[in-house]
């Protein structure tokens, strides 16, 4: 039951007493100023950059040439089927990616019958007064559906079928659809309009104009990042040998939650001894132990786009010089990576070059093999809406407006000993930025804030 229309993210201006408050209250730093909510739906929705989507509607129309995509939006989850646990909806992306509206239960078309003929109509189902008084104010096909979503023609939902015939048989060429997101409802209505045409999925094609992040995106997905920073330098500083992984968990999330994440970009990993070598441990229950190191993989999600960001450090705020020396051979193995993005490059490239460098760097440090025989997944990956987004694959070559992890890692079993470092990367047109570095990073970072916070 969240809200209804996502946001023009605006960190600029002052966000007025409650968010003052809000910050103060907040152990991390970082003001992450304010957005401008939308004043028809109060505390719901957000405004939608309603330039960005036309222009990714239109380049998706471009690539259609002659055709049809249709693209229904998410439903409500059930309570009582689904066990839900953060938020009853969550748009799916595809959708999201088109509108930024996070209303339920609405289509959009796009019919494109040439380059210069282009018309996009929004779907929504009616106000119903009773509803809301569950589900709080739902955006209706009306004027100020319109307005919001910078859609010319929102039409009531029930008017679809009729619409979709209409198209079917003034639009030639194929029909596009998120076929792998469809519920047995949609498919009925798309088997039923288009039998006997070609339907195809639409995934890929929108997936591909997604790994270019345009300039909303990178503000959401820099958001998300600046939100997650918070979190783990807010665990990092309550952090005390004797926590339990969950109590360390809460204060990661409180951070995140303070300063307006929407839900958690996926489920965080508290990993402390042990548990740091479980690459995706998630369970969070053991209590720590002076000498821990604690692997801490977790971010938050806002408007959508998640970040994903790794820090590894010692519960007791020192690092051994044993745990050193295996830290600092994962960031260096990081920064060559860092320094090797670029455009034009590929992600196997970098996943060598990574590889590569530890290798060579290891001298005794894993034993009789080298550390890379520990290194035991990929370099890294996309992020966007999805915290593994729609894949670049290895031999694509990276361009500006990429955004991708680095997050090189040593797995010790053996020792109970396990370091990822993980940082969120845009590739611009000379290199590489970080957006995350402001987690820090070095031993002498970690230790220094971990010392300041008791
Ligand atoms: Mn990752």
């Amino acid at each position: 039951m969240r809200s209804v229309v996502a946001l023009l993210l605006l960190v600029t201006g002052g966000g007025g007493a409650a968010a003052a408050a809000a910050q103060a209250r907040t152990a991390a730093p970082a003001p992450l100023g304010a957005w401008t909510p939308t004043p028809e739906l109060p505390g719901m929705g957000r405004p939608v950059d309603t330039a960005a989507v036309a222009a990714r509607r239109r380049a998706l129309l471009q690539r259609i040439g002659r055709g049809i995509a249709l693209i229904p939006a998410s439903h409500e989850r059930d309570l009582e089927k689904e066990y839900i646990q953060d938020n009853d909806f969550r748009q799916n992306n595809t959708f999201f990616y088109f509108t930024e509206l996070e209303t339920q239960d609405a289509w959009l078309l796009l019919t494109a019958r040439g380059p210069d003929s282009l018309e996009t109509v929004l779907f929504l189902p009616p106000r119903n007064p009773g509803q809301e008084r569950w589900t709080g104010l739902r955006l209706g096909p009306d004027s100020v559906a319109t307005r919001l979503s910078g859609i010319a023609t929102v039409l009531p939902v029930d008017s679809l079928e009729r619409r979709l015939f209409a198209a079917r048989f003034r639009v030639r060429g194929p029909v596009y659809v998120p076929l792998d997101v469809t519920t047995r409802d949609e498919r009925r209505v798309i088997d039923l309009v288009f039998s006997g045409q070609d339907v195809r999925n639409l995934r890929q094609l929108a997936d591909s104009l997604r790994e270019v992040k345009d300039a909303d995106e990178l503000a959401r997905l820099r958001r998300a990042v600046d939100i997650s920073v918070a979190g783990h330098v807010a665990a990092m500083q309550a952090a005390r040998p004797g926590m339990y992984e969950y109590e360390i968990e809460a204060v990661l999330e409180a951070g995140f939650r303070r300063n307006g994440a929407d839900r958690v970009g996926y489920p965080s990993i508290v990993g402390s001894g042990p548990n740091s070598t479980t690459l995706h441990y998630d369970v969070n229950r053991r209590q720590t132990r002076d000498g821990d190191l604690v692997l801490v993989d977790a971010a938050a999600e806002w408007g959508q786009y998640t970040a994903d960001v790794t820090r590894t450090w010692p519960v007791n705020g020192k690092f051994t010089p044993r745990q050193k020396a295996v830290y600092d051979l994962v960031l260096a193995t990081q920064q060559v990576a860092f320094d090797s993005v670029r455009p034009g490059t590929t992600m196997r490239d970098l996943n060598r070059v990574a590889q590569t460098y530890m290798r060579e760097h290891s001298a005794k440090l894993c034993g009789d093999q080298t550390c890379d025989a520990y290194f035991i997944h990929g370099l890294g990956h996309p992020i966007g809406m999805d915290v593994h987004d729609v894949t670049v694959p290895g031999r694509q070559k990276l361009e500006p407006g990429m955004v991708i992890t680095l997050e090189p890692g040593i797995y010790l079993v053996e020792e109970g000993l396990g370091v990822r470092i993980e940082d969120d990367v845009l590739v611009t047109p000379t290199g590489a930025e970080w957006l995350s570095a402001k987690a820090p990073r070095t031993t002498a970072d970690i230790e220094r804030l971990m010392r300041g916070g008791r």
